[in-house]
């Protein structure tokens, strides 16, 4: 097995492609965007990940990996395209559909077809077989298929999709089998065999279970405020038991895997997948908790500004899908409370963003949303300096809070309620 076909060239699909690529295998980078077709051919990327660019630089100047508009003929096709959700919370699986379908044409006997889109369970066995059968070729005798998830955290992906242990499921044993061959080749840390509806759930569970503890750790937090202690305090000692592990409160849960997952479950299994419901409607409810602590924070102020830092959904990613930032905006323009948004890494966003300086002047109130790095370091004092009122809400309880009081900052904490 030497040429590799991958689907989609994204955060999963682009990385894996320069990885296989860099490790003997003459890999198509596949993607239905001819600006990203060019760029990648070009030796560049179109997403900000660490060492990605170095990695298909080189990809591309050895000659192992190229990139297209259509897939060619190939030992093995991996299926790395977006499973979003729609409207009404249901998995679109539209684009895997397609590349599957797309595929078809170019399958011959013994080729492996890998997904790796996180997918509702069933869908290898349900949605892609009778698919790649159209071909007239056998599932599991003729042509080999498996559900290998990816596992990658965005910031870490390169070093993540070397290190990390592998779970990949077959449609029959031997796909399995086929597919870490391949898989193998590249990863250094454990790599398991089971069926492929297993791996399916295993992906999906894996993201619910962080889904489910962050709205452990809201609800927590809003009871804290309540108490008027600190849920940074509380989970902080708690999480020195050997047993307990809570996750971070915050202004919501964003990004297209966490915040996406779980509605896959709760789509399948609507009467029985109910924490994991309530889990979602909790931390969905995060932004409207944000923009109603700042609506007391700025009571009684006159036509007020809010100064956003950061709209990505976490920190030092430049990432904005499903970002809690985005909604928090939308509701405070709805309430016509003025905002101006700041961030480092994001390029294009459906909103406009500004310099820090424009984004501080004038501003009641500074709201920090995503927990870059960078802004670790600014200067409280001088971010004062520009502001009409020097207020802090911090909803990730991150930044260094006695620096910015010090500078005359009244600070209210996500998790923090006003000490009695
Ligand atoms: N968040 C919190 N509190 C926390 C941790 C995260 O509010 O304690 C928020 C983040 O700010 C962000 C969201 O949750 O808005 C998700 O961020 P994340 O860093 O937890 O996860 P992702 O979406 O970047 O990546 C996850 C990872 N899954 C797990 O850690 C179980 C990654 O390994 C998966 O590969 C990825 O989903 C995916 O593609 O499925």
């Amino acid at each position: 097995m030497k040429n590799v076909c991958v689907m989609g060239l994204g955060y999963i699909g682009l990385p894996t492609a320069s990885v296989l690529a860099s490790n003997g295998f003459q890999v198509l980078g596949v993607d239905v965007s001819p600006r990203v077709v060019d760029t990648v051919n070009s030796g560049n990327i179109h997403i900000e990940e660490p060492g990605l660019r170095t990695v298909v630089a080189a990809a591309i100047g050895s000659g192992h990996l190229r990139a297209a508009l259509k897939p060619e003929k190939s030992d093995v096709f991996i299926i790395a395209v977006p499973t979003p959700l729609t409207k009404d919370k249901r998995a679109d699986m539209s684009y895997v559909v397609q590349a599957t379908e797309q595929i078809v044409p170019f399958l011959s006997p013994g080729c492996l077809v890998i997904l790796e889109s996180t997918s509702p369970p069933g869908t290898c066995r349900d949605l892609l077989k009778p698919i790649l059968e159209k071909s007239g070729l056998n599932v599991g005798s003729d042509i080999y298929l498996a559900h290998c998830p990816e596992r990658v955290l965005p910031g870490r992906i390169l070093t993540e999709l070397i290190q990390n242990d592998r779970v990949i499921g077959g449609i029959e044993p031997i796909s399995a089998q086929r597919a870490k061959d391949v898989y193998a080749t590249f990863v250094e840390g454990e790599i398991f065999l089971t069926d492929a509806t297993t791996a399916e759930m295993v992906k999906i569970i894996e993201n619910t279970f962080r889904d489910v503890n962050i709205a452990f750790a809201n609800e927590t937090a809003l009871l804290c405020e309540k108490l008027g202690i600190n849920f940074a305090e509380v989970a902080r000692l708690a999480n020195r038991h050997p047993r307990v592990n809570i996750h971070r409160a915050g202004p919501g849960v964003g990004g297209h895997c966490i915040s996406v997952d779980p509605w896959f479950l709760v789509e399948k299994f609507p009467d029985d997948a109910k924490i994991i419901h309530l889990a979602r409607q909790r931390n969905d409810a995060m932004p409207h908790h944000v923009t109603n602590t700042l609506n007391d924070m700025l009571e009684g102020i006159q036509d007020p500004k809010v100064a956003i830092l950061g709209v990505a959904f976490k920190g030092n990613v430049d990432d904005i899908r499903e970002s809690p930032a985005l909604e928090i905006i939308h509701q405070l323009n709805q309430q016509g409370v003025r905002v101006a948004a700041h961030d480092p890494y994001v390029k294009h966003a459906p909103i406009e963003l500004v310099t820090l300086d424009a984004c501080f002047a004038d501003a009641d109130c500074v709201v920090l949303v995503t927990d870059h790095s960078d802004y670790l370091y600014l200067n409280p004092q001088q971010v004062g300096r520009t502001m009409r009122r020097r207020n802090l809400f911090d909803t990730r309880a991150f930044l260094p809070h006695d620096q910015w009081r010090n500078a005359g900052f009244r600070v209210r904490v996500l998790g923090a309620g006003e000490p009695r």
